[in-house]
């Protein structure tokens, strides 16, 4: 990666250019976590193992095939789904302020970073030392973290493909400067509590000992405006529960009829969080790689948890992987909210 001027350590901003030799190095330094791309055959074993468990579940990543990640933009624009346009008044409405209590200057990073679109209200606030995009999507990311560079000539940004779990190498002149990982999106809720408990720990670790992490999370609420949130007036969210299933066939070779299966989403208030399914409209057989499955009429699959939690119980949880809590920002109707944590 081409650095021109003084390291960030020096106290002078390093301006880092992105050009097409340097997306491709970039590109060939990913981590072999991201490298390993799954074969379809270990992809048909991750789907027949779902569908063969007592409770038959699909994990939700394979709602993000392009498609699904155009129907996931759609939903975000969505009137009954407040979440992203309502984080988005908080990072707007409270830049500055978050920049006072986290301090500025820091290595910002943001693990599945997509399209770099919410940073982009916080850039100016936090000055940091270097922004560092992460996603598995190394064309996607490599795009966005151009675009970002000229948006923003003045802060260091550099990207890395790689998983969200991996351990990022940063480069040596930002040794010693405090790191915030930035984790907006609310997607903690998508992980079950154990889960996000794995996740926070790892940031735990990303952050050292003089860090901090900047995190959406989505709030308890009346149940009726979760049930809609989920199952909006268009169709959408329907459309992306079922794109899953296209999705698989497209990757496996499997017969899935996604028309066959209805989109399901309820607000299940003992455990906090919506659930999405497809049911069978009727009994029907799919074959995956070779193994058939018979569905019973009305028989589910399980695709998405979304958690919802209280200030309280998020902080309570983050706890748990030694994350204090320190301060959070939410909207005048409390339904989302942004939460600041340090390691120490
Ligand atoms: C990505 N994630 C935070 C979304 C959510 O609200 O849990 C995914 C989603 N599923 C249906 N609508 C949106």
């Amino acid at each position: 990666m081409a650095i021109h001027g003084r390291t960030p350590c020096q106290g002078e901003r390093a301006i880092l250019n992105l050009t097409d030799s340097d997306i491709a190095q970039a590109s060939a330094s990913t981590l072999a976590s991201s490298a390993e791309q799954a074969s379809d055959d270990a992809i048909s074993a991750e789907i027949q193992s779902g569908l063969n468990a007592e409770a038959r579940h699909i994990n939700p990543k394979y709602f993000y095939d392009e498609y699904g990640s155009q129907l996931f933009d759609q939903i975000t624009q969505l009137d009954e789904y407040y979440p992203t346009r309502t984080e988005i008044t908080i990072l707007t409405r409270f830049a500055e302020d978050i920049a006072r209590a986290t301090g500025r200057g820091s290595v910002l990073l943001e693990p599945g970073a997509g399209s770099c679109a919410k940073v982009r209200l916080l850039l100016e606030a936090l000055a940091p030392a270097c922004y560092v995009p992460i996603d598995i999507s190394r064309e996607f990311l490599f795009a966005a973290a151009q675009q970002l560079q000229s948006e923003f000539p003045h802060i260091p940004i550099h990207p890395v493909a790689a998983d969200m779990q991996a351990d990022i190498q940063l480069p040596d002149n930002l040794d010693g400067i405090p790191r915030m990982v930035f984790y907006p999106g609310s997607t903690i809720g998508n992980y079950t509590p154990a889960e996000a408990v794995e996740f926070l720990r790892h940031v735990r670790r990303t952050i050292g000992d003089n860090g901090g992490l900047l995190i959406g999370v989505d709030l308890q609420k009346d149940p009726a405006i979760l049930n809609l949130a989920y199952n909006d007036a268009a169709g959408v969210t329907a459309a992306f529960n079922r794109n899953c299933l296209s999705n698989i066939n497209t990757l496996t070779g499997a017969n899935f009829d996604p028309e066959r299966f209805r989109h399901i989403a309820f607000y299940n208030e003992s455990e906090h969080r919506i659930e999405m399914h497809l049911e069978s409209d009727s009994r029907q057989s799919v074959v995956i790689g070779g193994q058939s499955f018979d569905f019973k009429e009305s028989e589910r699959i399980l695709t998405e948890y979304s958690y919802k939690y209280t200030v309280e119980s998020f902080a309570q949880l983050a706890a748990e992987a030694g994350l204090h809590a320190r301060e959070h920002w939410v909207d005048e109707h409390q339904l989302f909210s942004l939460q600041y944590f340090t390691a120490s």
